[in-house]
Formats: structure tokens, C-alpha cells, sequence
């Protein structure tokens, strides 16, 4: 098991753009193992591979209630198409601005165009927490933050919230 630091806004690194994964070697499936730890330890949903500094387009996901098996997902190269003009609020949290929640919309309704692990295609379509979640980790991989949908004044208190969180946390 290996947990891999968490980059915390405003890092710049968080902004980097990811590159697209070409290569299903035994690197790869040891960052998607890493992430998954270090997802399940964060008490994560998601992870995308930007927040911890591997600037690829990979993200895991793990919707999975507290009581229920786990179901990890793996979204490599991943397109999201919206499938209808209705857009949903939801409250979302960020491990990278870790204390810090705001409703964001989105569309409600999405294609999910993906490779998994073994570089093998499939498509879903998705509503609800898993239409948000990849939605929102694609942002991660295209250097985009949820608190970029906010005010200046959210965005600043934010970034004062986080620092004091992991200032508390060391
Ligand atoms: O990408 C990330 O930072 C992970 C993020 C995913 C996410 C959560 C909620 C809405 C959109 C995207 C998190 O997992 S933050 C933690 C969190 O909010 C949460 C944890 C457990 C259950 C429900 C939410
Ligand atoms: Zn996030």
C-alpha cells in the first residue's frame, strides 16, 4: 500500500493539463493502485491523477456507500458529453480544498467515454452522484477547480480555509 501526497489548492500544479495515457504497463496499474489508497484514506469518492501530481488522465472513483462492498472504477482518457440541457445543484467537496463545500451545477445527464484499466473501451450513461463526481474529475485532469465556478470572495476564503486546515493538520 502506497499513499501518495495530496496537492492542496492553490498549487499551482494543480493547474497543470493532463496528457493522455498510451501505455497500460505495470506503472500504470501501480498509480491506479496508489490512488485507490490514497482515496480510500482520504474518505475520497474520487481521485483524479493531477491531485497527486501525475499529470496523466486517469481517475478512480469508488461510489460505494459506507455499508456496501466496495466498486472501484477506473475512468482512463475519459470524454464526458452531456445529454440534456438540465442542470443539477449538488453539494460538492474537493480532497484537494479538504473543509471547504458549495453547490455547483451541472449537467444533470452525461455519456461516459472511457478506457479501464487494461486499455479496454466502454461507454456509460450517467445521472446523479456519478455524473457529478466525473464531471468534476475531469475538471481535475483539464487543471479546472470547482471553486473556479465561485465568487472571488468564496474563492479567497477558501484558499484561507485550506491553509489554515492543513497548517492544523501538518
Ligand atoms: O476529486 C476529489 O477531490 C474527490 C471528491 C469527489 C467529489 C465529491 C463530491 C462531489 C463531487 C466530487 C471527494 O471525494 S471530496 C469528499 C466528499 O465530498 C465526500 C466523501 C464521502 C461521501 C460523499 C462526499
Ligand atoms: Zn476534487
Amino acid at each position: 500500500m502506497a499513499l501518495l501526497p495530496i496537492l492542496h489548492y492553490p498549487d499551482p500544479r494543480l493547474r497543470t493539463i493532463a496528457k493522455e495515457v498510451s501505455v497500460f504497463d505495470d506503472d500504470l496499474q501501480t498509480l491506479i493502485a496508489d490512488m485507490f489508497d490514497t482515496m480510500y484514506d482520504a474518505k475520497g469518492i474520487g481521485l483524479a491523477a493531477t491531485q497527486v501530481d501525475r499529470h496523466v488522465r486517469v481517475v478512480v472513483m469508488d461510489l460505494a456507500g459506507e455499508n456496501e462492498e466496495p466498486r472501484p472504477q477506473v475512468f482512463i482518457n475519459p470524454v464526458v458529453t452531456p445529454l440534456t440541457d438540465e442542470r443539477c445543484p449538488y453539494k460538492e467537496g474537493c480532497l484537494s480544498i479538504p473543509e471547504v463545500y458549495d453547490e455547483i451545477m451541472r449537467p444533470a445527464r452525461v455519456r461516459i467515454e472511457a478506457l479501464d484499466a487494461d486499455g479496454q473501451a466502454f461507454t456509460i450513461e450517467a445521472d446523479g452522484l456519478l455524473a457529478v463526481c466525473i464531471q468534476h474529475e475531469l475538471d481535475h485532469l483539464n487543471g479546472v477547480l470547482f471553486v473556479d465556478y465561485l465568487s472571488r470572495l468564496k474563492q479567497d476564503r477558501a484558499r484561507d480555509k485550506v491553509r489554515k486546515v492543513v497548517a492544523k493538520k501538518g
